[in-house]
């Protein structure tokens, strides 16, 4: 309660003007989060500078292997001894992954190929490189004029990482439908294709209007048989990502959603989390961006990102 009342007081002292957000097109996209809860944005499809960053993250996983570990190894898991984990779509901590023998490390890692043959990993999490052109795009101005709007304040970037999500055995918590907790009140995800999605290669699944739906809130996961009992597919609610990379898709992730299993190749997703700020010490960073890119972002950007999570060098 004294926290909501925190929150709602530092909100007041980021307000957003009303006349920032007048274009029409930004409009649009506006109304379609508020009526469906999430929207998309095509400007970056195919632009030289967006593939020059796809290629650099492409690069980050295969050369540097930059990911980050212990992560899952779904060739360690067992049927039967892991039947509890395998029930829970493996909600539980890093920590007792590790304890249970079910992941890889550094040291294990020799090569790409390597890690992809001897662990066949669901996924691979990469923190968002160091450099300017990518706190510009977690960070895009038409993305975050809608994100503004949407919420009435300047929210800040909680989370920045990016995703590469492989076929796989076994479902792994955002493989199946679920809301996300992490604010009651203001919560914006965007998701950034870095690679063409289709169905095959795990594309992202939303119920668009769920988020005020009353039904699905009493577990934390859902199968798709559930969902479709009370959103049956020719109601055309079930809204699929099969798009071209360059695609952005805002999206208000307290309503359903879940990520595809791919059943071939990858799909590499960047995530930018944005939720209310907080007041300091009440959260440690989740990431960090050093000065000099902080420094090249426009005052309106700078907004996003939380003093505690600028480096000094
Ligand atoms: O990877 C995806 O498509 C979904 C991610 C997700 O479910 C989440 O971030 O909560």
């Amino acid at each position: 309660m004294v926290k909501e009342i925190l929150e709602k007081l530092v909100c007041l002292t980021r307000r957003v003007p009303k006349d920032n957000v007048s274009e029409e097109q930004i409009a649009a996209k506006l109304d379609q989060l508020r009526c469906e809860g999430y929207t998309t944005f095509t400007h970056l499809v195919d632009k030289p500078e967006f593939v020059k960053l796809a290629s650099h993250i492409a690069r980050a996983f295969e050369q540097e292997m930059a990911f980050t570990t212990p992560c899952l190894a779904q060739r360690r898991i067992e049927q039967v001894r892991d039947s509890d984990l395998i029930e829970k779509n493996f909600l539980v901590s890093t920590k007792e992954l590790v304890s249970r023998g079910l992941t890889f490390d550094r040291d294990d890692i020799h090569s790409y190929e390597q890690v992809i043959e001897e662990f066949a990993p669901s996924t691979l999490k990469l923190p968002v490189p160091d450099l300017p052109q990518f706190l510009d795009l977690w960070l895009d101005h038409n993305v975050t004029k809608v994100i503004e709007a949407y919420m009435g304040f300047t929210p800040i970037l909680r989370e920045a990482y990016i995703r590469r999500n492989f076929p796989c055995s076994y479902p792994v918590m955002n493989h199946k439908w679920h809301r996300d907790t992490n604010h009651r009140l203001h919560l914006l995800k965007a998701f950034i294709f870095f690679t063409d999605c289709d169905l095959e290669t795990g594309a992202h699944h939303y119920i668009a209007g769920s988020i005020g739906d009353s039904r699905f809130r009493d577990k934390v996961y859902y199968d798709d048989a559930e969902i479709e009992s009370g959103f049956p597919a020719a109601d055309g609610k079930k809204i699929s990502s099969v798009v071209p990379a360059g695609t952005i898709v805002l999206e208000d992730t307290r309503g359903l959603h879940k990520a595809g299993i791919p059943t071939r190749d990858y799909r590499d997703l960047g995530f930018a989390v944005f939720v209310p700020p907080s007041l300091p010490g009440f959260f440690k960073p989740l990431y960090c961006v050093n000065k000099s890119s902080y420094d090249s972002l426009q005052p309106s950007q700078r907004r996003f990102i939380p003093s505690n999570h600028i480096e000094k060098r």
